[in-house]
């Protein structure tokens, strides 16, 4: 796990928070999930994007794209430049208060390969990281404080999870570039 700081500055944070909550092109929306045959309606919105013709399908929902607007399909290149992978798929998370969070999971379904590279924009909030190896004894759990213009890039096999907090925090948004198998 590598934590970059200040990959963009604040300036530029503020300009893509700002297209990300006003372009006509990123359509948030709150997935329903079914859990022990409950239906339940995730704690945050999501929106995503990835190179034509690519369906992430997780937890029993298709996640199709379309192709990459510009102000991402810059931010993908710089991070395939600076980080040596490449990246298919953009997940966007947007929470919309300290109330909102992501449970403990992992990324490791549909083929999701190599590291995930997650930028943060908005509200500090802590991010929760299991690097325990498998099956050891000892469980090693690691947290981190995201702010904003900060980049995580981490192994998305194992657990993570983003803290709900009882602290007044605002909105924040998340941005996790991915490579998934073709
Ligand atoms: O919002 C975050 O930092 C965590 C996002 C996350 O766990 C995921 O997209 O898999």
């Amino acid at each position: 796990m590598n934590l970059i700081p200040n990959f963009i500055a604040e300036s530029d944070a503020q300009v893509l928070e700002n297209w990300l909550l006003n372009s006509t092109k990123v359509e948030w929306q709150q997935e329903h999930f079914k859990i022990y045959g409950r239906e339940v309606l995730a704690p945050r919105e999501i929106a995503w994007f990835g190179d034509a013709g690519l369906n992430y399908r997780y937890t029993q929902l298709d996640h199709p794209t379309h192709g990459w607007p510009e102000p991402l399909a810059q931010l993908r290149d710089r991070l395939q430049m600076e980080i040596g992978q490449p990246f298919n798929f953009l997940l966007l998370n947007k929470y919309a208060d300290g109330s909102q969070y992501m449970g403990w999971h992992r990324d490791d379904e549909a083929g999701c390969l190599g590291d995930i590279a997650s930028l943060s924009l908005g509200a500090v909030r802590r991010f929760a990281i299991d690097l325990s190896a498998d099956y050891a004894e000892q469980v090693l759990r690691e947290s981190v404080d995201l702010a904003n213009g900060s980049l995580l890039v981490f192994d998305g096999r194992q657990r993570h999870c983003l803290r709900a907090t009882k602290r007044p925090v605002g909105m924040r948004i998340n941005l996790t570039f991915r490579n998934l198998a073709l």
